[in-house]
C-alpha cells in the first residue's frame, strides 16, 4: 500500500456548529481543507485501527468526491472496515442504525442538511461515534483543537472505488464494503410499527403525499411507502436525490416545502402529508388543510406511543430541547415519567438515551426520535403518526384537537431571520445580554417577567456543562420568549426566536398562532429592536 504523508497548514476555522462542520462548497474544495478535517477527526480518536468505520451522505454535490478521499484516507490512517452506502447514499438516520447494528466504531456522515446544495451551495461533515450517535461535545472540541495544529495527513494513493456496486473490494489492507443504503434502516422501521396495519390504510380509501424535496429519503420512502407498505406509485414526490436537490432549499417547513404546502392545502387535499430534509433526520407532518408544529408532534407521539409496537412497555422519560415548547412537558406530568430539557442539538440525547433515562426525544426544528437510533429520524416520525392514524381512525386534526383538548393547547412559533449580518446579530445579542439583569419583575401588557438568563445545561449523566445556549425571558403565567444565533448558516448569522404561550380553554383552542401570541411577539420586537438591528422588516421563515 502506498501510504503518502502530505504536509499541510491548519485552517483556522474547522469548528463543528449544533450538527458538524459546514461550509460552502468552495471552502471545502480548497487543497487540504477536507484532508485536514478528516485527519483531526482520526487523530482525536482512539484504537480506531483495524476498526468498522461507516461511510455515507445526502447525496449532494461534491458527495461522491468526499467519499474517494475520505475511503483513501481511512486506509491510509489503519481503519480495518468501512461500510459505505451505495452510491455514497446514507440517511442520517440510517448511518445511526448501521453503526448500532454493526458495533462501528463510529461513522461519517456528509451532508449540511438543510443548507441548500450544489456547487455554490453547502458541503458538511458530521462524525458520529460508536453508540450512533452526533460526537458530543468533547470529541467536537478535540478535533477543533487538532485542526488547529494539524501539520501533515495521510493518504493512499490508489485508484477510486467503485461507489455503485453492491460488494466489497479493497485498499491496500481495508476492506470497502458497499451496502444496500435502505436495507438495514427499512428492517428497524418493521420491527417497530405495525407494518399490516399501516397498509391496510395505504391501500384503502386513505391518501398520503411524501415529499422527499430530491433529497436522501427518496429511496428509502419508494422502498417503505410504495413497496412495502403498498401506497399507489407517486406517493412519493421528488424522490430521486440530486446533487443540488433540484435548486431547492430541503428544509421540510411550510416556506421551503411549499410544493406539499399547496397540495395539502388545496381543494381534495390527500389526508396526510410530510416532508423529510437533506439528509433525512427532520419531518414536516400535515393533515388536510392542517399543520402540525413540531413541538406538538412530539407531544402526540408521547401520548400515543403505547399504541405502537415497539413502544407498548410505555416510555421511560421524555427529552426536549429548551426551545421545544412545552406541550411534550405535560405529557410527561400525566404519564408520571421524567421530562429532561436540553440545548439544541440531537448531541445532547445521547447520554440520557444510552443510560436509558429517555425513550423519545424531540425538537421544535421538526425533529423528533427514539432509542431505536441516537439521530433524529424523519422517517421515524412519519410511520409513527401513520401507526397512530391506523389504530385512531381519526383524521390528523382530529386527533391534534383531541390533544389539546386533553393536555391543553400551547402556542407556539417560531421566527428565523436568516443572513443578518454577523456584526448586527452580536449586537442584538449583546444588547439582550446587557438587559437580563434587569428584566425580572418588569411589566409588558398582562405579563410580567418572571426570570430572564442565558440557559445553561449540566448533562445529568456526566456532569459535562454547556453554557450561553439561548437567552430566555419568562414570565408569569408560564409563556416564554427565546432568542438564539444558529449554529448551522454558513453565510451571515440566522437569528432564531422563539414564542410560546399555553392556553387551557378549550374554546380557544382555534386561534392562529400568529393571533395568540401576537402581543409576546410585540414585546420580542420591544426588548430586542430586532427591526432596527437586523435591518429586517419581517422573518425570512415563521413556523
Ligand atoms: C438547527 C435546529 C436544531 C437542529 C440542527 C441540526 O440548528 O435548530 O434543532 O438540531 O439544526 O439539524 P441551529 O443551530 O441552526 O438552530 V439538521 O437536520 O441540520 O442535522
Ligand atoms: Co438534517
Amino acid at each position: 500500500m502506498n501510504i503518502e504523508t502530505v504536509a499541510t497548514q491548519p485552517f483556522s476555522d474547522q469548528k463543528p456548529g449544533t450538527s458538524g462542520l459546514r461550509k460552502r462548497v468552495t471552502v471545502f474544495q480548497q487543497p487540504h481543507y477536507l484532508e485536514n478535517f478528516i485527519q483531526s477527526t482520526f487523530d482525536s480518536l482512539e484504537n480506531y485501527q483495524g476498526q468498522t468505520l461507516v461511510l455515507g451522505g445526502d447525496g449532494r454535490y461534491y458527495n461522491r468526491q468526499a467519499i474517494q478521499i475520505i475511503l483513501k484516507m481511512a486506509a491510509a490512517n489503519g481503519v480495518g472496515r468501512v461500510k459505505v452506502g451505495q452510491s455514497g447514499i446514507l440517511s442520517t438516520p440510517a448511518t445511526s442504525c448501521v453503526i448500532r447494528q454493526t458495533g462501528a466504531i463510529g461513522g461519517i456522515i456528509l451532508s449540511a442538511s438543510h443548507n441548500p446544495g450544489g456547487p455554490d451551495g453547502d458541503f458538511g461533515v458530521k462524525y458520529n461515534i460508536s453508540n450512533g450517535g452526533p460526537a458530543p461535545e468533547k470529541v467536537t472540541e478535540a478535533i477543533f483543537a487538532h485542526s488547529k495544529t494539524i501539520e501533515q495527513y495521510k493518504i493512499v494513493t490508489a485508484p477510486d472505488v467503485d461507489l455503485d456496486t453492491l460488494g466489497e473490494s479493497r485498499i491496500g489492507e481495508m476492506v470497502v464494503e458497499v451496502i444496500n443504503s435502505v436495507t438495514d434502516y427499512a428492517k428497524l422501521m418493521e420491527s417497530l410499527f405495525d407494518f399490516e396495519q399501516i397498509h391496510q390504510l395505504l391501500t384503502g380509501s386513505f391518501r398520503m403525499c411524501m415529499d422527499s424535496m430530491h433529497a436522501v429519503t427518496g429511496p428509502y420512502a419508494h422502498a417503505i411507502f410504495e413497496q412495502r407498505l403498498g401506497a399507489p406509485a407517486g406517493t412519493v414526490q421528488n424522490g430521486t436525490p440530486l446533487e443540488d436537490f433540484g435548486g431547492g432549499h430541503p428544509d421540510p417547513n411550510l416556506v421551503y416545502a411549499h410544493d406539499l404546502v399547496a397540495i395539502l392545502f388545496a381543494e381534495n387535499a390527500p389526508d396526510f402529508g410530510a416532508a423529510s430534509d437533506g439528509d433525512g433526520d427532520r419531518n414536516m407532518i400535515l393533515g388536510r388543510k392542517f399543520f402540525v408544529n413540531p413541538s406538538d408532534s412530539l407531544a402526540v407521539l408521547a401520548a400515543n406511543a403505547t399504541l405502537v409496537p415497539g413502544y407498548r412497555s410505555g416510555l421511560k422519560g421524555i427529552a426536549r430541547s429548551m426551545p421545544t415548547s412545552q406541550a411534550a412537558d405535560r405529557v410527561a406530568e400525566k404519564l408520571g415519567i421524567p421530562c429532561f430539557e436540553t440545548p439544541t442539538g440531537w448531541k445532547f440525547f445521547g447520554n440520557l438515551l444510552d443510560a436509558d433515562r429517555v425513550t423519545i426525544c424531540g425538537e421544535e426544528s421538526f425533529g423528533t426520535s427514539s432509542n431505536h437510533i441516537r439521530e433524529k429520524d424523519g422517517l421515524w416520525a412519519v410511520l409513527f403518526w401513520l401507526n397512530i392514524l391506523a389504530v385512531k381512525q381519526q383524521s390528523v386534526e382530529e386527533l391534534m384537537h383531541d390533544h389539546w383538548q386533553t393536555y391543553g393547547r400551547n402556542y407556539y412559533s417560531r421566527y428565523d431571520y436568516e443572513g443578518v449580518e454577523s456584526d448586527r446579530a452580536n449586537t442584538l445579542m449583546t444588547n439582550l445580554h446587557a438587559q437580563l439583569p434587569t428584566l425580572k419583575g418588569r411589566k409588558f401588557g398582562v405579563r410580567e417577567v418572571e426570570y430572564s438568563d442565558d440557559f445553561s445545561y449540566t448533562d445529568p449523566i456526566d456532569g459535562s456543562v454547556s453554557n450561553n445556549q439561548g437567552v430566555r425571558i419568562g414570565f408569569t403565567d408560564g409563556s416564554r420568549i427565546v432568542f438564539r444565533l444558529s449554529g448551522t448558516g454558513t453565510q451571515g448569522a440566522t437569528l432564531r426566536v422563539y414564542l410560546e404561550q399555553y392556553e387551557a380553554d378549550p374554546t380557544k383552542h382555534h386561534l392562529d398562532p400568529q393571533e395568540a401570541l401576537a402581543d409576546l411577539i410585540a414585546i420580542a420586537e420591544q426588548v430586542a429592536q430586532i427591526r432596527t438591528l437586523t435591518g429586517m422588516e419581517k422573518p425570512t421563515v415563521i413556523t
